[in-house]
């Protein structure tokens, strides 16, 4: 008889209680189990979390993968990608690693479409350094840094994927159905997966979102067009909560493109075979 799959971890979790993480965590690994439950094998499919919270899941989930240097998550992705083709690849940042320290990369990710699924923990804080603003932090919010609050006005980070190319767009909230349905799709997608999840930071950035969202797929949303996916991304515009708020969720935009990996006939050759570079004789 064969062991049952565990993803678990002996490592006790050091987020705060009630820390959405926790549903984000508790989604992942339900989509992977039932990758895994589908014939995935464990040591095929690679974690990669930048530094932060968000990347603690990296101490939680029982995979193979690399907690790498802030804001790098997407490169570290595409250098495994490069080595093997066959992996799948997932990557979890914050929204400080992701659009601060590594915008940069994410930019050109959405532009090379590597089949690589990204999720971005947006709570819109640096919360493991004590809550300072993000690029998606709302003007007047105040911390330490802040004491007469930001003056910056936040990016879209939807509106950048979607003018930078990604074939893949999407914003969840924190819940593990959520979390798990949207990573299910991610995973069926070929190319480059952009996943926001909303969360709340409970220590420095509580915030009214859960009630403001609603989902996109029950308003009868059409993902393969440009154009509404562009004036659905538009409704929130990452500024303080108020009465009007309306925050969409879902699948914004799906669109079959080519492939990073499929320009090369390298990287096709070691797919076909089912290896990577390390198994390649020389
Ligand atoms: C290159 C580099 N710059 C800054 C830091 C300090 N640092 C560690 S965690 C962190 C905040 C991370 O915030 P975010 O990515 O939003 O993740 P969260 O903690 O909110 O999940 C920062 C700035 C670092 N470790 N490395």
């Amino acid at each position: 008889m064969t062991p049952p799959i565990n993803l678990s971890t002996s490592a006790i979790p050091t987020w705060c209680p009630g820390c959405p993480n926790f549903m984000v965590l508790a989604g992942v690994k339900k989509a992977i189990m039932e990758e895994l439950q589908k014939g995935k094998k464990k040591e095929d499919i690679v974690i990669v979390t930048g530094i932060g919270c968000h990347a603690k899941i990296f101490d939680y989930i029982n995979l193979n993968g690399i907690n790498t240097l802030h804001g790098r998550v997407l490169p570290t992705c595409l250098g495994i990608k490069i080595g093997n083709p066959n992996l799948t690849v997932l990557g979890f940042s914050g929204d400080g690693d992701a659009y601060a320290e590594g915008m940069e990369h994410l930019i050109h990710m959405a532009r090379y479409n590597s089949d690589i699924k990204y999720f971005v923990h947006d709570n819109r804080v640096f919360a493991l350094t004590v809550g300072q603003p993000t690029p998606t932090t709302e003007i007047g919010y105040k911390d330490k840094t802040t004491p007469e609050g930001t003056k910056i006005a936040p990016i879209n980070p939807l509106r950048i994927m979607l003018a930078s190319g990604a074939s893949f767009v999407a914003r969840v909230y924190a819940d593990v159905s959520q979390v798990e349905n949207v990573m299910k799709e991610a995973l069926k997608h070929k190319g480059f997966a952009f996943i926001e999840i909303l969360e709340p930071c409970l220590i420095f950035h509580p915030d009214g979102i859960k009630e403001k969202i609603y989902s996109l797929e029950k308003v009868g949303h059409n993902k393969s067009s440009f154009d509404d996916a562009w004036k659905k991304a538009g409704e929130f515009d990452y500024s303080a909560i108020n009465d009007k708020t309306k925050i969409p969720t879902g699948i914004f935009y799906q669109a079959q493109k080519p492939v990073f990996e499929e320009q090369f006939p390298q990287l096709m050759e070691l797919k076909k075979k089912k290896i990577g570079w390390k198994d390649v004789e020389r």
